[in-house]
């Protein structure tokens, strides 16, 4: 079991954590809670770069190692970072878990020390028939961002307390 952790930082109130975690070659689970948000969709992808030095603009396009176009999670063609939507409430926020096979956490493809990014706008999976909807969904700004750092098995179940 190979786990990770990801802590948004955000200069638009925007706030959670992320966890990832893989068991063996298999798929990679992804559970977040975020706060913050506008009600609806907003896009959620991993990002080529942990660079955080320029806010979340820095981390690049995104986590692109086949050289695909922009697409939803379940299209053959998509980049290996597109992990769709997450939803947040009235409330504002978005609890979620995601099983991706595209995002391992070790490996030549490691998304380690890569960036999670969110968006302020929905992604549109590629469909948009906007000029941006091949290369990021047209999920419009940057709300959110963290570096994923490997962890622990304790440490991250001592975050999910
Ligand atoms: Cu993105
Ligand atoms: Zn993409």
């Amino acid at each position: 079991m190979v786990k990770a952790v990801a802590v948004l930082g955000s200069s638009e109130g925007v706030s959670g954590t992320i966890f990832f975690a893989q068991e063996g070659d298999d798929s990679t689970t992804v559970t977040g809670n975020v706060s913050g948000l506008r009600p609806g969709l907003h896009g959620f992808h991993v990002h080529a770069l942990g660079d955080t030095t320029n806010g979340c603009m820095s981390t690049g396009p995104h986590f692109n190692p086949a050289g695909k176009e922009h697409g939803a999670p379940t299209d053959e063609n998509r980049h290996a970072g597109d992990l769709g939507n997450i939803t947040a409430g009235d409330d504002g926020k978005a609890t979620f878990c995601i099983t991706d096979k595209q995002i391992p956490l070790s490996g030549p493809y490691s998304i380690i020390g890569r960036a999670v990014v969110v968006h302020a706008d929905p992604d549109d999976l590629g469909r948009g028939n906007h000029e941006l909807s091949k290369t990021t969904g047209n999920a419009g700004g940057r709300v959110a961002c963290g570096k994923l750092i490997k962890s622990s098995l304790c440490s991250s179940l001592a975050l999910n307390l």
